[in-house]
């Protein structure tokens, strides 16, 4: 008997995560959907049933559950994923609020297993999602020394409001999301500035990066940029490699890769595009050239759809590993 809830079902990553519990096909006896009182009393249908989304409440969280997969943002988190796992689930949560602390799990199912010292597992930042899976064939093979992220990030990953923003402003009408306008612009600017002038989006990336890939010696740096795009961010990344390699070694080390498709035919004008990887499970890599500037260095440009590997499908995929098991 399986017991599953979903918190924050209503919402985009939500409603993302809905389709990947179908697209999975992940068995369960029992699901509950959880919202916030204000869209509690919604209908949504799952696996051809209808349900009526419930309230999330202290209370509730004392349900019997043996997974708890949570789209709700960090202070609902903070507040009820300790709630869950005291009842005795296992919480997989979406939110910066776990991702840091040392004795979470902080999961990319194609490169690392949940320790499960506690029964909460951290989904990572979306750009960080992408970025270390493409990250991860370079390491296996050469070893790494340094990345320098600079994105390109889609509105969706911003919730309703990013998405209304951009289609607002197309509209002539003024942000209420952002600070600026999101249409025919763009913001290097996501998530709030901290003391040392990088965004937390772009100290996410660097942290949650080392924890990931388990290398706290390696060196990232990132600037974070919102771009008009409604789905999937872009990742241009310079990579310095431990050891020497030519383009061909590093095509090669993402060909077969779990989750990685090549896409990097300059001739013919291929190389990954938000428009192809949205709605797709995959990340996409290209435009793979030398930097010569400076030793064992790459520029890998990298594509993928935020609200899935980056969000949802993540979460499901770590939600399968632990219910195969
Ligand atoms: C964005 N990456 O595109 C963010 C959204 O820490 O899970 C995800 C924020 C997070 O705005």
């Amino acid at each position: 008997m399986t017991k599953l809830a979903v918190v924050g079902a209503t919402g985009v990553v939500g409603n993302k995560m809905l389709e990947m519990l179908e697209n999975y096909g992940i068995g369960y006896d029992e699901v509950v959907l959880f919202s916030s009182k204000r869209s509690s009393g919604k209908e949504i249908e799952l696996n051809g049933e209808t349900l009526v989304v419930q309230e999330l409440t202290d209370e509730s969280t004392d349900g019997g559950f043996d997974y708890v997969v949570m789209s709700a943002g960090g202070s609902i988190s903070e507040h009820y994923a300790p709630l869950f796992e005291k009842h005795g689930a296992i919480v997989i949560d979406n939110s910066s609020q776990w991702r840091m602390h040392e004795d979470i799990d902080l999961i990319v199912p194609e490169i690392n297993e949940p320790k499960l010292d506690r029964k909460i597992i951290a989904n990572p930042n979306c750009s960080t999602i992408q970025s270390v899976v493409a990250l991860k064939p370079l390491q296996d093979k050469f070893g790494l020394k340094r990345v320098h992220y600079a994105t390109y990030q889609a509105v969706s990953g911003s919730g309703s409001g990013g998405i209304r923003d951009l289609e607002d402003g197309a509209k002539g009408e003024e942000p209420t999301t952002y600070p600026h306008p999101i249409h025919n612009n763009v913001l290097p600017h996501i998530d709030v500035f901290l003391e040392n002038g990088y965004t937390k989006e772009e100290q996410k990336m660097i942290d949650e990066t080392k924890k990931i890939l388990q290398d706290d010696a390696l060196e990232v740096t990132a600037t974070c940029v919102r771009v008009p795009v409604m789905d999937s961010h872009s990742v241009q990344m310079n990579v310095t490699l431990d050891k020497e390699a030519t383009v061909e070694e590093v095509r090669d080390a993402f060909r077969g890769f779990s989750h990685i498709v090549l896409m990097d035919n300059p001739e013919n004008n291929e190389y990954p595009m938000p428009l192809d990887a949205a709605g797709r499970p995959e990340v996409f890599v290209g435009r793979i050239r030398k930097d010569p500037t400076l030793p064992n260095t790459f520029h890998v440009w990298c594509v993928s759809d935020n609200l899935l590997k980056g969000a949802a499908q993540n979460t499901v995929q770590i939600l399968q590993t632990l219910i195969d098991e």
